[in-house]
């Protein structure tokens, strides 16, 4: 590919490499307060460093998805703008800390995450659930079908994949209100994975089933995190189905007001993260997919995926940081 396509194939690939230090910096807050069972610290000290650094990225960014409207959240709310002013106007996505109730605990899987896009790309989806079903790639389009049974989705992800159903491993966050889910599938004698919180790292797990173990991601999490995994998705391939679940009038009108029109729309990935898009996730603790930040006596690791949507490159950097007095 030459310059001139490069440019008209989307974002500018430079950001490929600096978006990696926005997650690292929030990742080290956040590790920096693993296990003291205190969320809204370790939350705190994620939104500080990721904003600091992402306002050094030269861009007109606009945060679409973020820690809340501009009233309940003082940095990184819904329409702040972040970024030099200097660049391309980009949307952005962003959890400065996906799960926070896991880094508290210091269990696996807790993420700082962040996705940027071209402007206009970017679903605006209001702080509700959102029924989402995922698999990795390398299946036909349409194996999988939010309106279909799970044992029917199950069982067509198990023949596509030339398995047995018994070899399958669904990820479905642990929550009283998906008990029968957890029945159905289990009825299918597939295996499930039960995740306390972190659904964004649910649905990425789905894309390396050889690494995380896990083949199909299934139920309600946040709406915010399901645009940040079909972020990801985007990038490396899979196929997700999302929809938003808009049970009260008031919800309904929230969803209207930011331009939903179709309450009971089904999105897949490509409709929640348009165009071209960039994703980087720093693992805060050791996960399936990432290893957690370590602190050595001279220098601080960092383990981050960052992808493309339009190279569909998927990068790891492991970083050593040795310049301590930066964090
Ligand atoms: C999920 C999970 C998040 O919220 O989206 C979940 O990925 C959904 O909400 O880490 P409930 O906790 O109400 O089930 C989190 O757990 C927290 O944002």
């Amino acid at each position: 590919m030459n310059m001139a396509q490069n440019i008209a194939a989307g974002l500018d690939r430079i950001l490929t490499m600096e978006v990696v230090r926005v997650t690292e910096r929030a990742a080290v807050a956040a590790a920096g307060l693993r296990g003291r069972g205190d969320e809204k610290a370790a939350d705190q000290v994620a939104v500080d460093a990721m904003r600091q650094e992402l306002n050094r990225l030269a861009i007109k960014g606009t945060v679409v998805i973020g820690e809340g409207e501009r009233d309940e959240a003082p940095m990184l709310y819904i329409g702040e703008e972040v970024g030099t002013g200097k660049g391309p106007a980009v949307d952005i996505a962003l959890d400065p800390l996906e799960g926070t109730t896991i880094c508290a605990k210091n269990l696996p899987n807790a993420l700082a995450v962040i996705a940027i896009a071209e402007k206009g790309s970017l679903l605006f989806a209001p702080d509700v659930y959102m029924d989402k079903i995922a698999i990795g790639p390398g299946y036909a389009e349409g194996i999988i079908d939010i309106d279909a049974p799970p044992a029917e989705n199950i069982a067509n992800l198990a023949k596509a994949k030339g398995v047995a159903v018994s070899d399958i491993t669904a990820c479905i966050l642990d929550r009283p209100r998906h008990a029968r889910l957890i029945d159905a599938v289990r009825a299918t004698g597939a295996a499930i994975r039960l995740i306390g919180d972190g659904d964004v790292a649910g649905v990425i797990h789905t894309t390396d089933p050889e690494e995380t173990g896990i083949d199909i991601y299934l139920g309600t999490g946040g709406a915010p995190e399901g645009v940040l995994a079909a972020a990801a998705l985007r990038c490396t391939g899979g196929q997700m189905q999302g929809r938003l679940i808009l049970d009260t009038p008031e919800k309904v009108a929230r969803a209207e007001k930011m331009g939903i029109s179709d309450p009971k729309r089904i999105y897949r990935a490509q409709d929640m993260a348009r165009g071209d898009v960039l994703f980087a996730a720093t693992g805060v603790t050791d996960g399936n997919l990432l290893d957690g930040v370590k602190f050595g006596r001279t220098f601080i690791t960092t383990h981050t995926i960052v992808l493309r949507s339009s190279s569909r490159t998927v990068r790891e950097i492991k970083a050593r940081h040795q310049d301590l007095e930066k964090f």
